[in-house]
């Protein structure tokens, strides 16, 4: 049993459309701790994080917002994800829109080389958040973590990203949105992108399997970043950025069922749920219907199948 402990993040500063900051209590109204509970999991919530006292920071490309906000919480959440993670428990950094991995998953990056071993990364999300603070033309920076997080350049304001995570410990799922500097970007690394076309014709499940067996096939840890827009809007409207064609209700369950049954998660980030555009929460109990497959909620409990 998993000893899960939930991280409030109510970050809103990674782009530009206010409600992110309201994601945490959403998913405690939504029952998210009980959920968790009632698979017979620990769970403890450390509350909501507070933003520190804010340094400046300058950024040389004017498109780029918040840089301090954004910077600030990046220092926060990495010490908090690292110190959750020593304390043997697995981190939910509930969100706040998806600028906080980039101190989610810092901390984890820092965890896991002081434990000797290698971070892989799955990231559910409609985009491919390959900007940098360079790069970015909209200057929204939850747009770029997973460039942090490879280790590319133009990330100097924030703290330098403990022992970058190889391209091929990286996987992207769900994809159906890339700029065309994230694209050429893309082209340089060797991240597979698991986009719609990929998993159209391959299925959900192949793909996913093949990550899992990378990532236990040298006892890695597996941080997973579960970004709302992976899911078809129709089914979760609650997010800034809707992008059509998203996963559906089943599939988006199957993955979490794939992801329980490997054993092989050891934190997890909830982004970008947008409580202000929610339809009478659906969303918010959407994702915590998730955590709970993701946990080990099964319809008939059959022997775990042979992996
Ligand atoms: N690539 C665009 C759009 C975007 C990225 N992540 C989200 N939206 N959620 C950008 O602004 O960087
Ligand atoms: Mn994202
Ligand atoms: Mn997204």
């Amino acid at each position: 049993m998993a000893k899960c402990i939930l991280i409030g993040a109510p970050i809103d500063a990674g782009q530009k459309r206010p409600g992110c900051l309201m994601g945490p209590a959403a998913y405690r109204v939504a029952g998210l701790a009980r959920e968790i509970r009632d698979l017979g999991h620990g769970m403890a919530d450390w509350g909501d994080l507070a933003l520190p006292d804010l340094r400046e920071v300058a950024s040389a490309n004017p498109a780029v917002h918040s840089l301090p906000e954004v910077v600030g919480w990046t220092e926060i959440l990495m010490d908090r994800v690292d110190d959750a993670l020593s304390e043997g428990g697995l981190p939910i950094v509930l969100g706040g829109d998806h600028s906080l991995a980039l101190g989610s998953v810092a901390g984890a990056a820092a965890h896991a080389e002081r434990a000797g071993r290698p971070l892989f990364l799955l990231w559910l999300d409609a985009h491919s958040d390959f900007h940098t603070p360079m790069t970015t033309t909209s200057g929204n920076l939850h747009g770029t973590p997973v460039a942090y997080i490879a280790g590319r350049g133009g990330f100097d304001a924030f703290p330098p990203f403990p022992a970058p995570i190889p391209a091929d410990r990286i996987c992207l799922y769900g994809i159906r949105s890339v700029d065309p500097a994230e694209h050429a970007a893309l082209l340089d690394h060797d991240i597979a992108i698991n986009d719609m076309r990929v998993l159209d014709e391959h299925g959900i499940v192949a793909p996913l399997r093949a990550f899992l067996d990378r990532v236990r096939a040298v006892n890695g840890m597996l941080h997973v970043s579960l970004d709302v827009d992976f899911l078809d809007p129709s089914i979760a409207p609650a997010v800034g950025t809707t992008v059509p064609g998203g996963t559906t209700f089943r599939e988006a369950h199957l993955v979490m069922e794939l992801l329980h049954e490997s054993g092989l998660v050891t934190s997890l980030d909830l982004v970008e749920l947008n409580p202000f555009l929610d339809d009478r929460g659906m969303t918010a109990r959407l994702m915590v219907d998730l955590v709970g497959s993701l946990m080990g909620k099964k319809v008939f409990d059959r022997p775990t199948r042979a992996k």
